[in-house]
């Protein structure tokens, strides 16, 4: 609290003081406004025709006066409360308005951002004396997603309720609520995706990914929000209105969490953070995330930890409040998460060693390579969207047990197997890292380590979830990033896999339409004809009489 008395509209400190001293201890515990503070608010206000409010205690003490204009106050900085908070601030607001409107848009957003316990309005008569009064409190959780009751009586003098004994019934309901979660839940967050081209469908789909991206980090998602806009907002991405729409939202859903499907810039973080309070995390933060979470070798790590403090020293900015706000939970695991507590040099130099470590992994990968070169066993590669079903495939081909799961990314360490052709030659097949859209710049640098087994493919086995909607942007994404891999002109041959789940017909139009072969690695289906494709293109002289037979 900085400014004593909020926004004074040309009155002097030494008058406010005059009047909270004037109008002080005349409010019992239970009302929550005397008829007496009543008629001096509305005659103060009839007189200099503003808004005049109060922040009232518990105990009945009033804390702050603020005067505003004819239409509307602003509150004192009496800071926001916490995401996720569950008890109210001990704080109510009265205050009048000169034309006995209801309560304001503006003041539920008070009411519910600050955690007030109660806001009132009251009234002023036309004689200057105190008239209708509305107020309204929150609401722990119900049925119908009420945030508020609100309520009106015709004059502050009769019918007014028990002020404290609804406040004590009141967060003790919000108590419950609270203690219903238990520790180690899930974190709850809303996704926002924003629209700037006017194709929603795109938008859409793009949340579809996010979502499972949030599932695979083990957040719930509670909520999804889409905006169509001409462009983002510089300071929000979203507009201010949508913001606190947002912000209402997620604390009735009891969200602690905004994840944004675009990317936000360090200051449009931190100025959502600061308005809403809630936690902010924007997708590439999520991948890191899963990253952090499923990294398992020892070089997984240094690279995942390399692209989170990549992604990090921009945002590394004077206030420290913001690195404390990043630590814990979503988005401040992993191996950086006690070292993000460290300053912007240390954050230097910490890059600059493990940019080291990991060219030195790097170089022990190629000595391997090399020996593996001196046995001439060409390499096969897996590449693909994430979840297309690559390490699967790698395990009805080579009969082993790499983990495969329905989340995203499953797979972060490159493996490597031997797999004998039918015709028997001799190759080694390894499965990568599945690609995405946008895969954050840090990440590919970081997984550059991982990702040059790819420099030694003789073939590339692009694997495509034949039965995902959003298949043609999947393949794009990954030629994309072969071509910034430097891999565009290596030997490819698409596998349209998961084709237990498509027709028949569009199958054959596929293989028809863009070349591949159709397989499903869950059923083995089209294994064998992949099998000698992959070989035909690896090694010329393979006859063709075996391909022939199989067409038959
Ligand atoms: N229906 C069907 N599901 C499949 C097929 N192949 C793989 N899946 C499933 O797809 C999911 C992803 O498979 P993974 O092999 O883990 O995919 P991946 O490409 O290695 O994924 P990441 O390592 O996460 O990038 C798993 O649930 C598999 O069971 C298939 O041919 N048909
Ligand atoms: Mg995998």
């Amino acid at each position: 609290m900085n400014e004593p008395f909020g926004n004074t509209f040309g009155l002097k400190a030494s008058e406010l003081k005059h009047l909270k001293n004037t109008w002080k201890r005349r409010v019992s515990v239970h009302e929550i406004v005397s008829p007496e503070l009543a008629r001096h608010l509305c005659e103060f206000s009839a007189q200099t025709h503003r808004q005049v409010g109060v922040l009232i205690s518990r105990k009945g003490e009033i804390e702050h006066v603020v005067v505003g204009n004819a239409h509307k106050l602003d509150l004192p900085d009496i800071g926001r409360s916490r995401a996720g908070q569950v008890r109210l601030r001990g704080l109510r607001f009265v205050h009048t308005h000169l034309k006995s409107e209801a309560l304001t848009k503006d003041d539920l957003t008070d009411l519910a951002l600050l955690r007030l316990d109660l806001i009132a309005a009251i009234g002023v008569k036309d004689d200057g004396l105190p008239g209708v009064l509305h107020f309204a409190h929150l609401l722990p959780q119900n049925a119908d997603a009420a945030l508020w009751r609100m309520e009106t009586l015709p004059s502050v003098h009769d019918g007014q309720p028990d002020f404290g004994a609804t406040m004590t019934a009141l967060e003790d309901e919000l108590a419950l609520t609270t203690r219903a979660r238990k520790v180690g839940d899930r974190e709850r967050a809303v996704l926002v995706g924003v629209c700037l081209d006017g194709k929603r469908a795109n938008t859409e789909a793009s949340l579809v990914e996010l979502k499972e991206l949030a599932r695979t980090a083990g957040v719930e998602v509670v909520d999804e929000v889409l905006q169509m806009r001409k462009q983002v907002d510089p300071r929000y991405l979203i507009g201010r209105g949508k913001l606190d729409e947002l912000n209402l939202k997620s604390m009735q859903m009891g969200a602690e969490l905004l994840i944004f499907d675009k990317e936000l810039n360090p200051s449009q973080a931190r100025g959502i953070n600061e308005a809403t309070s809630l936690k902010v995390l924007d997708r590439t933060q999520l991948i890191l995330d899963i990253f952090a979470q499923r990294a398992q070798s020892a070089d997984g790590k240094l690279q995942v930890e390399l692209a989170q403090l990549k992604y990090l020293m921009p945002r590394l900015v004077q206030s420290d409040d913001s690195l404390s706000r990043l630590a814990g939970g979503i988005g401040g695991r992993g191996p950086g998460e006690t070292k993000l507590e460290i300053d912007r040099r240390r954050v230097r130099e910490r890059i600059s060693q493990l940019d080291k470590r990991i060219d030195q992994l790097s170089v022990n990968r190629q000595t391997r390579r090399r020996s593996r070169e001196r046995h001439e066993l060409p390499v096969v590669s897996i590449v693909g969207y994430t979840n297309a079903g690559k390490s699967t495939l790698l395990n009805v081909l080579t009969r082993s047990e790499v983990l495969t799961e329905d989340k995203l990314f499953a797979t972060l360490d490159p493996t490597s197997r031997r797999l004998r052709f039918p015709r028997e030659h001799e190759v080694i097949i390894t499965d990568t890292v599945g690609f995405i859209r946008d895969l954050p710049k840090d990440l590919v640098s970081a997984f550059r380590a991982t990702l040059e087994e790819l420099d030694d493919a003789a073939l590339l086995l692009h694997v495509i979830d034949a039965a995902d909607p959003a298949r043609d942007q999947q393949i794009e994404s990954v030629e994309k990033i072969l071509l910034q891999l430097g891999l565009s002109d290596r030997p490819r041959l698409l596998v349209w896999n998961k084709i237990d789940r498509i027709s028949e017909e569009e199958a054959d139009a596929l293989i028809s339409d863009r070349g591949g072969v159709a397989i499903s690695a869950a059923t083995s289906r089209g294994i064998d004809a992949l099998l000698l494709k992959a070989e035909r293109t690896l090694f010329a002289e393979v006859a063709d009489d075996s391909l022939a037979m199989l067409r038959v």
